[in-house]
């Protein structure tokens, strides 16, 4: 069967502005709202494939930021897009290689790109990825919080809806103390602990004491650009290292796994440049039998949609940060919104990510709007 390749007439850059419920702190600061790129690419037929771009308002977590995305996007990866016909998503990502970096202004638009790709095709996007599944295991990332006390109400509350796996974040001065309590009050649950890069080798014997607790794996505790010496603190753990911050391709995965920096990897979308990335590691991680799982980066409906749809894939093996929309936010973006019941999400069966856009909860969070049409990009001749 031959199909016809996605001629891109219109891009649409919504940025939303939306209040977390209750502020969410890692070792590298507080989040009490979040700013972010919602992105629709739409064909000559008037279909909408939706994406979200997921930096925050400052580089703390990456370089990227909410105005760099906007710059990036504008400037660079747009015309790119408007280019020329899109045969197959995979072709998005090779197009943006000529610029460097900027994995999440690429990934929003990627994204949106897969979405209109699966609808056009009629397709629940999980499928055009190749996924298996019909639901998926979820767990939650809980934020540092001010005292042990309210940090167990939360993680009480959390293992009582059912999440499958709980996420404690780290930091000096808040970690061998506070997981010990934690793990006493809960002595069977599936634990783990991210440190946002808070620590350096230095801190080996203090790293080493955590591996009294069990945990799942530790997530990122070194610096955000290394796996050198995540592999030395790797030897000497018996807990193992997840890397998040550090890996940022295909290749990075590579050379980590090869140099024994992680025994498992947390694949964010936005991270690595996109869904057609994100898949490229997971395959290479199902060859060499690392497990990996799905992140995230406090989204929205939209960025949430296309964590799940991910997930499907099979060596997505552990449970991810996707958690329900109403964890987050007091209204999501899209209809219905993410529900979670007792860890497990059901995979949605409609075409693309599945989930329809709340129109009237975008325009109400929407704060600037900006429409780029493609004959406004033509070589003039
Ligand atoms: O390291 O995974 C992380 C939130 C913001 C920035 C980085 C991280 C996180 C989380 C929460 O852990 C993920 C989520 O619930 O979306
Ligand atoms: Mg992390």
């Amino acid at each position: 069967m031959t199909y016809s390749p996605i001629s891109i007439r219109q891009i649409t850059l919504n940025r939303l502005k939306m209040k977390l419920n209750d502020p969410f702190t890692t070792s590298f600061g507080t989040f009490q709202e979040k700013e972010f790129y919602v992105i629709e690419v739409e064909d000559e037929d008037g279909n909408i494939g939706f994406g979200e771009s997921v930096a925050f308002s400052s580089p703390w977590y990456s370089e990227e930021t909410v105005k760099t995305n906007k710059h990036i996007m504008e400037d660079f990866l747009i015309p790119l897009l408007f280019d020329a016909p899109i045969y197959h998503p995979d072709e998005v990502s090779e197009r943006f290689q000529p610029i460097r970096k900027n994995n999440m202004a690429k990934a929003g638009l990627e994204g949106a790109v897969w979405d209109l790709f699966a609808k056009r095709r009629k397709l629940p996007l999980y499928q055009a990825l190749g996924g298996n599944k019909d639901k998926i295991d979820v767990g939650i990332s809980i934020g540092l919080q001010p005292t042990v006390k309210e940090l167990l109400e939360i993680v009480d509350s959390r293992v009582n809806e059912g999440y499958k796996r709980i996420k404690l974040k780290i930091k000096p001065g808040s970690d061998y103390d506070m997981l010990k309590e934690v793990r006493r009050e809960f002595p069977h649950i599936s634990m783990m602990a991210d440190a946002n890069s808070a620590y350096t080798l230095s801190d080996i014997e203090l790293l080493k004491k955590l591996d009294e607790f069990n945990l799942t794996m530790i997530e990122q505790p070194l610096s955000h650009d290394d796996i050198i010496d995540h592999a030395k603190l790797q030897q000497q753990l018996v807990t193992p290292i997840c890397l998040d911050e550090s890996i940022h391709s295909l290749e990075d995965a590579k050379k980590a796994i090869e140099l024994g920096s992680c025994r498992i990897i947390n694949i964010k979308i936005g991270r690595v440049g996109g869904l057609t990335e994100a898949k490229r590691i997971h395959d290479y991680c199902l060859m060499k039998g690392i497990p990996v799982w799905c992140g995230g980066m406090l989204e929205a409906g939209i960025g949430r949609a296309h964590n799940i749809a991910l997930t499907s894939l099979d060596q997505f093996i552990l449970p991810g940060d996707t958690a329900a929309s109403a964890s987050y936010w007091e209204r999501d973006i899209i209809d219905p919104e993410v529900i979670v019941d007792q860890g497990v999400i059901q995979i949605p069966q409609r075409f693309g990510i599945g989930y329809d856009i709340n129109r009237e909860a975008l325009e109400y969070y929407c704060v600037e709007k900006n429409v780029f049409i493609e004959s406004n990009y033509k070589v003039k001749t």
